[in-house]
């Protein structure tokens, strides 16, 4: 498996000799082993993989990996990476994790080399396998129990804290392993904040009450967004419907080869329509795997096609000021002829 994301890595090299590669995620991608300390990757065009690490993750990468293995200890990486970077390495590709202050380290320590962003292993990483899906979907079975935890407490008085408590308790019972991001549960004038966290703030009549969550499941994430009403609220009410409305008009437009931005546009014109576009404050959704938020960015300027295979959530949000918001999210996988929706958790909630 690891030594064919290699090959498809180096087949997508082009003008690089080497590439460098510094975050936990793209490292565990192409080895299996998921640093906990700083480390580095070197992938040659045609020689040994190397993955540096610190002497913290030695044992269980030596477990795991299955490439060559170097401990970086005092000397640090430069002193290691002086017996790799020979004269025929001229070009080397980093990603946008390396440090702006090891990427100006390098350069000045090899004047020789030139050293360049390198974005092409997206391509790769954003597409997924079955096994990846699989993980995803495990991933959200889990964040939605956690979700339906979260409505269950909800009642009037109750603070928002607890409620996201009660969620990731749930989460964390069910095998979750962390979680991509800070749980949100967000009500009444605090919804229209998007990224809210939570706050002690008392649940109230009336109130919508935005639940953004998510789990980490062998390394995969979820991310999901419901938003409870409280008893009555007309204008949320129909805010809320409006979402879902615009949600579902790109959900039915997934398939092979259409663009990004036609999806967000998609979603964007139901809001338009009534008026509501204006409350729309961020992009439709985003790719998601090991990062909650990968490539690709479903939004107006990314006039990319998506691919089979694609993971991405669709998430159409109104955010009024000082008056509530409403968003709802789920994740797709795209087919060849459509959008398959792996969230099975129902639109709407009432308590
Ligand atoms: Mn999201």
């Amino acid at each position: 498996l690891y030594e064919r994301r290699i090959c498809l890595l180096r087949d997508k090299m082009n003008e690089f000799d080497a590439l460098l590669m510094a975050s936990s995620m793209n490292i565990g991608y192409f080895t299996g082993f998921f640093p906990g300390f700083q480390s580095l990757l070197f992938v040659p065009r045609d020689d040994e993989v190397v993955l540096f690490l610190s002497r913290a993750d030695a044992s269980l990468a030596e477990e795991t990996c299955r490439f060559r293995v170097e401990v970086v200890g005092k000397e640090g990486y430069v002193e290691k990476l002086k017996v790799l970077l020979k004269e025929d390495v001229k070009k080397v590709g980093v990603e946008e994790s390396l440090e702006a202050g090891m990427f100006s380290r390098l350069k000045r320590e090899f004047p020789s080399v030139s050293f360049d962003f390198f974005g092409g292993l997206w391509d790769i990483r954003s597409v997924k396998s079955d096994e990846e899906i699989k993980a995803i979907r495990k991933s959200i079975e889990i964040a939605e129990a956690g979700l339906r935890a979260a409505v269950e407490s909800i009642s009037v008085g109750v603070r928002e804290c607890d409620v996201a408590a009660e969620a990731e308790y749930e989460m964390r019972r069910l095998g979750a392993e962390s979680f991509p991001f800070e749980t949100i549960v967000a009500s009444g004038s605090r919804g229209a904040s998007p990224h809210a966290t939570c706050s002690k703030r008392k649940i109230r009549r009336g109130d919508a009450v935005v639940i953004d969550l998510g789990a980490r499941y062998e390394h995969y994430c979820s991310d999901i967004t419901r938003t409870v009403i409280v008893g009555r609220n007309d204008k949320m009410e129909k805010a809320l419907s409006l979402v879902i409305k615009a949600q579902e008009a790109a959900l039915s437009m997934v398939k092979s080869e259409v663009s990004c931005s036609e999806l967000d546009l998609a979603a964007r014109k139901v809001l338009e329509r009534e008026g509501y576009e204006k409350y729309f404050l961020h992009s439709l959704g985003h790719g998601i795997g090991l990062e909650v938020h990968e490539p690709p960015s479903i939004s107006s300027t990314n006039k990319a096609n998506i691919r089979e295979k694609m993971v991405f959530t669709i998430e159409p949000g109104v955010y009024m000021h000082g008056v509530g918001g409403v968003r709802v999210e789920d994740t797709v996988v795209t087919e060849k002829k459509k959008g398959k929706v792996l969230t099975k958790l129902p639109k709407e909630f009432f308590v």
